[in-house]
C-alpha cells in the first residue's frame, strides 16, 4: 500500500507541472497548496494566522492588472477547494498584488470571442467557485475592483478596501453587459437606482462612495487594508467552523428565500447547533465565566 502510494505521489508530481490544477484534486487536502505555492501561475496562495487558520489567495498578475484569465480563474477555484478541504483554515482572505485588485476578466482572452463558441463551452461557466466556499471569504479590496474584479469582490461575503480602491461595472463601454453576477449582487447590495448608475453609465466610484452605499463594509488606508483584513479572519476564523458554516448559509439564504422560509430555515439551523458541542462548550463557557474552546464538532 506504501508503495503504491509513493508511486501514486510521484506519478502526480511528474504531471504536476503540466496540470497543477488536476493534481491539487487528487492530492489529499493536507498535502495540497502549501508546499507548492510557488507553482501557481497567477495566484499566490498561503496559509497565514496566528494558527496556520486563514488562508489567503493573492491575485499575482500585477503587469496586466490581475485580470482574470481563464487560468487565473482555476487556480482560484482550486485554492478555494483546497481551503475549504483543510480543517486548519477558519476564513479565507482574497487580495490583488499592484495597484488592483482585478480590472476585470482578461479582455484581450475575450476579444475574438463568438457567439456560438461561448454557448458551445460554457465561456467562463467556472466563475463561480468563490460562491461555493463553505468558509468565510473576505475579499481585500486593494485597488481596481473593476468589471468581473467587482463581481468577483461581490462572490465574497465582506468586502473591505483601502482608500484607493475603486469600484464599477465598465462593461457598458466595451459593448456588453456584467456576465458575473455583477446586475443581480450590486443591485441587492446597493439598491436599484445606485446599480442602474453603475452599470448603465460604467462609471467608477471611490472606495467612501463604495461604502457610503453599503458595498463595503470597513475602509482603511492600503498600508492597514490587510492588518485589519486579518484583524477580522483570525476573529472569525477563532470561532466554531461548525456553526460558523451555519451562519454563513442562513445568510445566504437570505438572497434565495422569502421572509417567512428564511426565518423558518434560520430557526432549523438555530435548532441544529443545539446538536453540537461548540454550542454546548460556548454557553457553558459563558456560565463559568471563561473562553469557549471550540472543536468544530
Ligand atoms: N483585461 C486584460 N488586460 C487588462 C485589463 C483587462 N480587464 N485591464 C487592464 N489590462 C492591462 C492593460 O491592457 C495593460 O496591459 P499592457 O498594455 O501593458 O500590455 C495593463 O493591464 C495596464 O493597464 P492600463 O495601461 O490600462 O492601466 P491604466 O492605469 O492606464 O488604467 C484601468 C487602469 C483599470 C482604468 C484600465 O486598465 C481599464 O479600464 N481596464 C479595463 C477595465 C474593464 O473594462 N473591466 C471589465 C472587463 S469585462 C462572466 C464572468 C466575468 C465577466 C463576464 C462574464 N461569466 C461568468 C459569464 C467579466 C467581464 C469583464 O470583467
Amino acid at each position: 500500500m506504501a508503495l503504491r502510494g509513493f508511486q501514486l505521489f510521484k506519478g502526480l508530481s511528474r504531471c504536476a507541472s503540466r496540470n497543477p490544477v488536476i493534481v491539487q484534486r487528487l492530492l489529499p487536502a493536507s498535502s495540497r497548496l502549501y508546499c507548492s505555492a510557488n507553482d501557481h501561475q497567477y495566484i499566490k496562495v498561503e496559509k497565514t494566522g496566528s494558527g496556520n487558520n486563514i488562508g489567503l489567495i493573492t491575485l499575482n498578475r500585477p503587469k496586466a492588472l490581475n485580470a482574470l484569465c481563464h487560468g487565473l480563474m482555476t487556480e482560484v477555484n482550486a485554492a478555494v477547494d483546497g481551503f475549504n478541504d483543510d480543517a486548519e483554515v477558519g476564513c479565507i482572505i482574497i487580495t490583488g498584488k499592484g495597484k488592483a485588485f482585478a480590472a476585470g476578466a482578461d479582455i484581450k482572452e475575450m476579444k475574438d470571442q463568438e457567439f456560438s463558441n461561448v454557448v458551445k463551452t460554457n465561456f467562463l461557466g467556472h466563475w463561480d467557485g468563490i460562491t461555493k466556499a463553505r468558509k468565510p471569504v473576505i475579499a481585500a479590496v486593494n485597488g481596481y475592483a473593476l468589471g468581473g474584479g467587482c463581481e468577483l469582490a461581490m462572490m465574497c461575503d465582506i468586502i473591505y478596501a483601502s482608500d484607493r480602491a475603486k469600484f464599477g461595472q465598465p462593461e457598458i463601454l466595451l459593448g456588453t453587459i456584467p456576465g458575473a453576477g455583477g446586475t443581480q449582487r450590486l443591485t441587492r447590495a446597493v439598491g436599484k437606482s445606485k446599480a442602474m448608475e453603475l452599470i448603465l453609465t460604467g462609471n467608477m466610484i471611490t472606495a467612501a462612495e463604495a461604502e457610503k452605499i453599503g458595498l463595503v463594509s470597513k475602509i482603511t488606508s492600503s498600508d492597514e487594508l490587510m492588518t485589519a483584513t486579518m484583524e477580522t479572519a483570525e476573529k472569525i476564523a477563532s470561532q466554531s467552523k461548525l456553526v460558523t458554516a451555519m451562519c454563513k448559509e442562513a445568510i445566504n439564504a437570505a438572497y434565495e428565500m422569502s421572509l417567512t422560509e428564511g426565518c423558518h430555515f434560520e430557526k432549523r439551523l438555530f435548532h441544529a447547533t443545539f446538536a453540537t458541542h461548540d454550542r454546548k462548550e460556548g454557553m457553558t463557557a459563558f456560565v463559568e465565566k471563561r473562553p469557549p474552546k471550540f472543536t468544530d464538532s
